[in-house]
C-alpha cells in the first residue's frame, strides 16, 4: 500500500474529539517538530476536555523540553525500554509513519493497530496507521496540524499558562521554526509565513522561543566547538565519490576533559564547515572514549551547478554506517588515529 492519505483532516479530528484517552508518539530521539507536533495534539485533546498524554523515546534534548510545561510527557530510556502503561481508545502518531523510526513501541502498536492514526510530512511510511493524513506539501508536521486543531474547534491560543507560555499555538511554531531553520530553507514558503502570522496573532512570542531553542548553549559546548574548528583540514576528494573539497574535523577525548563538553554537545557541529563555499562534504571524527569507539558524522551539499555531489551514505557505508544521501554516521572499534587515516583513504581513493 502506498503511504498516502486515507482518510480527511476532519475526520480524525472528530474522532479525537469522540476518544476518552489518547496516547501521542513520534519518532524516536524526536526533534522541534516532533515535540511540537505532539505537545500541539495533547494540548488540542486536553482543550477538547480529551485525556491526552504524550510518550516520547529519548534522547531528547532539554531546550525542546523546556517547552512541556505542564503538559504530561513520558520519556523513555532507549537503553531500558519501556512501553506505554494503561490502556488507550485512541493512538496518535505524528511526524513519522516509519516502523524503523518506531522500533520500541512498534510491537505495542502492532497489537492495536486499528486504534492507531498517523499525522505527517514524509514520503515515505509504513502501515503504521490505519488512519492517516500525509501531506509533504507542508513545511513541518506542525504545519499540518493546524488544520486538524482548527478541525477540532479548538482555539490556538489554548493551553497558555499565565504568562502567555506554553499553549498550543508555541507548540505548532516550535515545529514550523525549526523544520524550517527558521524560515530559511526551501520548505518555508508563502504558506509557511502565513500560518506563522496566525500563529504569532495567536500570542506566540518568537524571540522568545528563539533564545531558549537556539541560544541556550552552554559555553564548554562554543569552547569544544574551538577545538574542532582549530582541526579542521581539506581533503581532494577522489573524482570516483564525487570530488571537490571535504573538510575533516577531529575531537579526542581530551577535547572534551579540557572543555569540560558532553559527547551529545557534538550535535551541529559537523555543518560549520559546510558554510565555506568550496567544501562539498563534511566529515566529523569523534572519540567516545567512554564507549570505546570512534564515532564518524558526514554531511554533504546538494548537487552543484556541475550535478556533482557526494554521497555520504555510501561514505558511511564503507565504515559500516548509513543513513541519507547528504547525511549519515557510522561507528568503528578503533583508535581516532586509525579511524581518521581510514577516512583520509577512502576519500583519497
Ligand atoms: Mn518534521
Amino acid at each position: 500500500m502506498p503511504y498516502t492519505t486515507n482518510t480527511t483532516i476532519d475526520a480524525l479530528a472528530r474522532e479525537l474529539r469522540e476518544a476518552k484517552r489518547v496516547l501521542v508518539t513520534t519518532h524516536q530521539k524526536p526533534d522541534g517538530d516532533a515535540m511540537g507536533s505532539v505537545l500541539a495534539v495533547v494540548r488540542a485533546c486536553a482543550a477538547a476536555g480529551v485525556h491526552a498524554e504524550g510518550w516520547v523515546v529519548d534522547p531528547c534534548e532539554g531546550n525542546l523540553r523546556a517547552f512541556e510545561g505542564t503538559t504530561k510527557v513520558t520519556h523513555v530510556d532507549p537503553r531500558a525500554p519501556q512501553l506505554p502503561e494503561g490502556e488507550f481508545d485512541l493512538v496518535v502518531v505524528v511526524d513519522t509513519g516509519a516502523w524503523t523510526q518506531l522500533e520500541v513501541i512498534a510491537p505495542w502498536l502492532r497489537e492495536r493497530t486499528d486504534r492507531v492514526i498517523g499525522l505527517d510530512h514524509h514520503a515515505r511510511g509504513d502501515d503504521v496507521a490505519a488512519r492517516r493524513v500525509v501531506d509533504v506539501s507542508c513545511g513541518s508536521c506542525t504545519a499540518l496540524l493546524v488544520g486538524l486543531v482548527q478541525a477540532m474547534s479548538i482555539d490556538l491560543a489554548a493551553g497558555a499558562d499565565g504568562a502567555g507560555r506554553h499553549s498550543i499555538a508555541e507548540a505548532l511554531y516550535m515545529g514550523l521554526a525549526t523544520d524550517t531553520g527558521w524560515f530559511r530553507f526551501p520548505n518555508a514558503r508563502a504558506r509557511e509565513f502565513e500560518l506563522a502570522a496566525r500563529l504569532l496573532a495567536a500570542g506566540v512570542d518568537k524571540n522568545a522561543m528563539y533564545q531558549q531553542l537556539e541560544q541556550s548553549s552552554r559555553a564548554e559546548r562554543i569552547l569544544l566547538q574551538a577545538r574542532a574548528l582549530s582541526s579542521l583540514s581539506f581533503v581532494d576528494a577522489s573524482a570516483e565519490i564525487g570530488g571537490g573539497n571535504v573538510a575533516v574535523m577531529r575531537l579526542r577525548a581530551s577535547d572534551f576533559s579540557e572543555t569540560g563538553a558532553l559527547l551529545e554537545e557534538t550535535s551541529g557541529l559537523v555543518n560549520v564547515p559546510m558554510e565555506i563555499a568550496s567544501v562539498r562534504a563534511s566529515v566529523l571524527v569523534v572519540e567516545d572514549a567512554a564507549a570505546g569507539v570512534t564515532k564518524l558524522s558526514f554531511r554533504s551539499k546538494p548537487p552543484a551547478m556541475d550535478g556533482r555531489f557526494i554521497d555520504v551514505n555510501e561514505l558511511a557505508a564503507r565504515f559500516g554506517g548509513g543513513g541519507h544521501v547528504h547525511a549519515a554516521g557510522a561507528k568503528q572499534r578503533a583508535s581516532i588515529d586509525e579511524v581518521a587515516a581510514k577516512v583520509l583513504n577512502e576519500l583519497r581513493r
